[in-house]
């Protein structure tokens, strides 16, 4: 796990404000949520300071989601007005096409400014998410320059925030804004804590991994039986975890399988796709 911040109040008002301030430099926002769990991974008590700008959604880790199901979130989000990409920041699939969703969303507000007589400029945003989502990559995946651009730059009110020329002209803030996690409810948290959103030190990694392997074997039965070559019917989660570590060879004294070893391996396979392509919430209509 490569996320360790643990949030409390004060954080999470400190990440409002910034977001906030941000907003104000931005003419349009992408809005970075997993494609296995796009409601989970946005945050509701922010959801009315980003409605204030346009805003593009970008479902990320796509190639790990279910794509018939990644569809239905795109019409999901059609329905309440929202323009949703699906991208792979990793292998840079999908960068050009939210690119220009973000210039079509703020075409209006361009034209109207050109309609008062001032000049084109590029558009301006920023991208916003929760822990480990990939706003980093995604960052990547667009700059065009290494080199930072030399406009904007606010001073007092975003000391050290820079401008970086990404792809289809758009300038892009070189921070994102960061999202608190909404750890609303156990389901949620099973969500978030699978995915790699929350630190696995504040969802139990057992019972994440117990939890993912009934979950995996109700969408697809016949994919753990594959990934771990089990052919021997198990009953109970807790028979399942253990037969995998013992399939792996996660022995500890007196041939007892390791279970947070092998609960581990599972996240981090999930994590990676080698499991499938899971997605584990579906759009409710
Ligand atoms: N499979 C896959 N992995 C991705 C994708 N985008 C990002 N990742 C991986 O997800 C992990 C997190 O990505 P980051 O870009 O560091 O995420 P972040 O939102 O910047 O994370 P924090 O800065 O910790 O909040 C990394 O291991 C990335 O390689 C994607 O589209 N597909
Ligand atoms: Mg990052």
């Amino acid at each position: 796990m490569n996320n360790e911040i643990q949030w409390y109040p004060g954080h999470m008002a400190r990440a409002k404000k910034l977001i906030k301030e941000h907003l104000t430099l931005v003419d349009a926002t992408i809005e970075i949520v997993d494609a296995r769990i796009p409601q989970s991974s946005r945050n509701p008590d922010v959801e009315s300071i980003l409605a204030q700008k346009p805003r593009v959604i970008a479902l990320n880790k796509s190639d790990l989601a279910n794509k018939e199901i990644t569809r239905m979130w795109i019409k999901f989000f059609q329905g309440q007005g929202l323009k949703a990409i699906p991208i792979n920041g990793a292998a840079k699939q999908g960068i050009k096409e939210l690119a220009i969703a973000v210039k079509a969303v703020v075409e209006p507000m361009m034209q109207a400014l050109e309609a008062k007589g001032r000049r084109r400029r590029p558009v301006r945003t920023m991208i916003v998410g929760i822990p480990n989502v990939g706003k980093s990559t995604v960052i990547n995946a667009m700059v065009l320059e290494k080199a930072p651009a030399k406009t904007g730059n606010k001073p007092g009110v975003t000391r050290g925030a820079q401008w970086v020329r990404t792809v289809e002209g758009i300038e892009l803030l070189d921070t994102p804004g960061l999202l608190w996690p909404k750890f609303a409810d156990q389901e949620i948290g099973f969500k978030l804590a699978v995915t790699g959103a929350i630190s696995d030190e504040v969802y139990s990694i057992e019972d994440a991994a117990k939890k993912l392997l009934d979950v995996i074997g109700r969408i697809d039965p016949s994919a753990l039986g594959k990934r771990y070559k089990i052919t021997e019917a198990v009953e109970a989660v807790d028979e399942y975890l253990e037969l995998i570590g013992r399939k792996r060879g996660f022995l500890g004294a007196g041939g007892v399988v390791k279970l947070e070893q092998t609960a581990l391996m599972i996240l981090q396979e999930f994590r990676h796709g080698k499991i499938g392509r899971f997605s584990l919430e579906k759009p409710d209509f």
